[in-house]
């Protein structure tokens, strides 16, 4: 049996750890279920620097070092994989997750340390790997779902693997091997009066999938949004329309969450899942009503919900939750339904309230949609939390005004994210060209300068500059529509020459 080190790698590292990495739990669960030894090391959580990372990859005679996340990992994970293949040449360093996923052939080319990456859903690949790193073949061609380096140093992409059919096979996250205590120091989720209050929170994916076409978005090649496709005489993957949506029962979900609250006491579970709506809308509208009413007979229910009465956290019982929604697929029945099984916010993509700008990001929403579902979310009882963007590709003066008439008219308080094209996503296909200009061409710099999306990075506004979109966001905060119509003046006059260009 394969002996497996787990590194989970530093992410957002201006806050503190607050998610035991899911996908990772989930692996080491399968793959423990199948008899190899299991280690991890939370790099994330322990935030411990390289004599102790040292100390772990020397620790025992890893027969594989597996490790990945999303691409804002990938500054972390370079680090990683250099120290593990420096002083553990023998094991064999195993990659998976979007920063992989996103371009299996480029990361290969970056990380020439990475020995084998897994594309897209690894609940089957990687324990198909793992058999046969016990059986000492390492003939991975024959592996689907793998990318691979062959000895002349190309890299090659086996077929690819088919999803999981039935989710609900999964065996529960190994949340046991992380160190939870870091993790629940840092439960407290701003986003409600219950999250604020939560000491013992969990996180759950209780779906894979989202039936939306945001361009800005990427599902990780796990909501069977990736194709396989011929570039440039070699099979590549390309993230499209397609999808497959896949939940866990509503039976498995609230079991689940026993499970949790038996076994590590939780108050609160976060649900991780793109869009909770999605999975409602598909079941026939039964899922999160099911969902809502198996959470109150099996006695989940928060105390404070049941009786009517403020949430306090000393007295009360029972587990809150929150997770992500939709504005157009919303309604107020299913809101009603799950705010009586605790649920206490949920967060909208909201991106913008120009009707313009709207459609040409593919969510399907409009500005009424979005004023409607934080009515109804708010009227529910429920903490709605707006998420907005400025920087689209259409981004122009009327949209920022109309943005910001929204705020005002709604009485919302948001700093807005800058639209970032993160690998995978439609626009990063469309603007390479542009965001590789911007990092003089070197695709690695433009990795390691993704964060969070609260700063610049390559702009792919066709109208504004990184400088104009940084002080325009700031106008937009201080409500100074003032001076954005000065400068929208002072912009026409600059580029008069160029109009029509
Ligand atoms: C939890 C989460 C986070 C956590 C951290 C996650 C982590 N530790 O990697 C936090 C809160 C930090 C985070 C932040 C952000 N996130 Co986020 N996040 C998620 C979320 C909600 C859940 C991830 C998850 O657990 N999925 C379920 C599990 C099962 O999937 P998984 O972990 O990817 O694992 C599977 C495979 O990918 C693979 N795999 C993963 N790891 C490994 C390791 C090995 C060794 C192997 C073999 C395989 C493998 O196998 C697993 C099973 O198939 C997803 C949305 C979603 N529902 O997926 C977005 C998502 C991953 N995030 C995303 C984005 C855009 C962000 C932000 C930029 C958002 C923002 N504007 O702030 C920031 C980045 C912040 C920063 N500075 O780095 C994007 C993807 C970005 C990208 N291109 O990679 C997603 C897909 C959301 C979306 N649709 O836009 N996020």
């Amino acid at each position: 049996m394969a002996k497996v080190l787990f590194v989970n790698p530093v992410i957002r590292e201006e806050d503190d750890p607050k998610h035991v990495p899911y996908g990772m739990a989930l692996l080491a669960s399968i793959i423990m279920r199948e008899g190899h030894l299991v280690q991890v090391y939370d790099a994330n959580a322990w935030r411990a620097g390289d004599d102790v990372l040292t100390q772990v990859v020397q620790a025992d005679d890893w027969d594989v070092i597996a490790l990945g996340g999303i691409t804002t990992a990938y500054g972390a994970i370079k680090h990683i994989v250099g120290l593990a293949k420096a002083l553990a040449p023998r094991a064999l360093v195993v990659a998976g997750g979007g920063f992989l996923t996103s371009m299996p052939h480029d990361v290969m080319r970056l990380l020439p340390q990475v020995d084998v990456g897994v594309v897209g859903e690894a609940f089957l690949s990687f324990p198909e790997l793992l058999r046969r790193v016990d059986a000492g073949n390492r003939d991975w061609a024959s592996v689907r779902g793998l990318v691979w380096r062959d000895a002349a140093g190309a890299s090659h992409l086996t077929p690819e693997q088919p999803l999981l059919d039935d989710i609900d096979r999964l065996p529960y996250p190994a949340w046991e091997l992380f160190p939870l205590d870091i993790y629940f120091r840092n439960s407290t989720f701003g986003f409600s009066e219950e999250g604020m209050a939560a000491k013992r929170r969990l996180d759950i994916n209780a779906s894979y999938g989202c039936s939306l076409i945001c361009r800005f978005c990427f599902h990780l090649g796990i909501a069977g949004d990736m194709e396989y496709v011929q570039k440039d005489g070699q099979p590549d993957v390309r993230f499209g329309y397609k999808r497959a949506i896949r939940y866990h029962s509503p039976r498995y979900v609230v079991e689940l969450v026993k499970y949790a609250r038996s076994k590590f006491e939780i108050d609160f579970v976060s649900f991780l899942d793109e869009n909770l709506m999605t999975m409602h809308q598909s079941s026939g509208k039964t899922w999160l009503t099911d969902i809502a009413r198996l959470w109150i007979e099996e006695g989940l229910q928060p105390q404070c919900v049941r009786d009517g009465v403020p949430h306090d956290p000393e007295r009360c019982s029972g587990i809150h939750w929150g997770g992500t929604s939709h504005a157009t697929l919303c309604s107020p029945e299913v809101l009603k339904a799950i705010k009586a099984a605790g649920c206490s916010h949920l967060l909208y993509g909201y991106e913008t309230f120009s009707a313009r700008v709207m459609k040409t990001i593919g969510k399907g929403a409009t500005p009424a949609t979005n004023e409607r579902s934080l009515r109804w979310t708010m009227e529910a009882g429920i903490r709605p939390i707006p998420n907005q963007m400025i920087g689209f590709p259409d981004e122009d003066f009327d949209s920022l005004r109309d943005n910001i008439a929204a705020w005002n008219r709604l009485g919302l308080q948001v700093k807005p994210f800058f639209a970032t094209p993160y690998p995978g996503t439609e626009w990063y296909q469309t603007y390479k060209a542009s965001i590789l200009e911007q990092y003089d061409g070197n695709l690695e710099e433009f990795l390691l300068d993704l964060g969070d999306a609260t700063k610049v990075t390559a702009v792919i506004s066709k109208k504004f500059n990184a400088v104009e979109l940084y002080g325009l966001r700031e106008l937009m905060v201080l409500r100074d529509v003032r001076r954005i119509d000065q400068y929208e003046r002072e912009w026409n006059r600059l580029h008069a020459n160029t109009a029509g260009d």
